[in-house]
């Protein structure tokens, strides 16, 4: 079981992703539980404000640490949390193997970054963590935070139907994914490999191998180090 706090401007942006789905199944049996946060209902100035302008002037608004940190302090006042993550394009870059990390623990927050970012002071005294999901930029981090969140509760055990589906997916051992096909064996003169229809367990297990060696030395040769 993890708790997931998700802190954004953009609550409505992030439920429908949590509604659909193998992460739906994974929250009605309490396998996961994600409570989104509206940054607005703890801001103290009249308007709501959760931004402001840059100290020494340019273009682009900056979040606030007081809607922030109110929102963090009373997250906290209720549980201990193992992480507080920034989603930010200047983080250190999502892998598996974060993932894999991050979904033994028990409580995590993610704060989703918007406009300019938020104020420094935010990422010195609060976060502990910093991700990014790529080398591009997007408009908010909240497809980052619900990229992440996927990738973590997925691998929480009970989840997936079949358990160890996870174990052979691509980059759990630093190699893509074999192909995988179904039915029809034969479709319209295109065949599947002869090896998989043969029921030979062992043989089929090298072929599957092989094909995963293969398929990571032609697209992602800087996973074999
Ligand atoms: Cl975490 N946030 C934003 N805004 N853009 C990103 C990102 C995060 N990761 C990659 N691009």
């Amino acid at each position: 079981m993890v708790r997931i706090d998700i802190i954004t401007c953009l609550p409505r942006l992030l439920d429908s992703f949590f509604a659909h789905s193998i992460l739906k199944r994974a929250i009605d049996a309490n396998h996961a539980e994600v409570v989104v946060h509206d940054l607005r209902d703890y801001s103290t100035s009249k308007h709501k404000n959760v931004d402001d302008y840059a100290f020494g002037g340019g273009a682009g608004m900056v979040m606030m640490i007081e809607p922030i940190a109110n929102c963090i302090r009373s997250l906290q006042a209720k549980r201990t949390y193992d992480e507080i993550i920034y989603m930010t394009p200047d983080g250190e870059r999502f892998e598996q193997k974060t993932a894999n990390m991050l979904s033994m623990c028990q409580n995590l927050i993610i704060l989703c970054g918007h406009y300019k970012g938020v104020d420094e002071r935010v990422r010195q005294h609060f976060i502990t963590k910093e991700i990014s999901i790529g080398d591009y930029v997007l408009s908010g981090g909240e497809l980052a935070a619900a990229v992440v969140s996927d990738a973590i509760i997925r691998l929480i055990p009970g989840v997936l139907n079949d358990e160890t589906s996870a174990l052979t997916d691509s980059f759990q051992d630093n190699l893509l994914a074999p192909p995988v096909y179904t039915r029809p064996a034969d479709f319209e003169g295109i065949k599947v490999p002869e090896i998989l229809l043969s029921g030979h367990e062992k043989k089929i297990n090298d072929w599957r191998l092989e094909q995963s060696i293969e398929r990571t030395k032609a697209r992602r040769p800087d996973l074999l180090g």
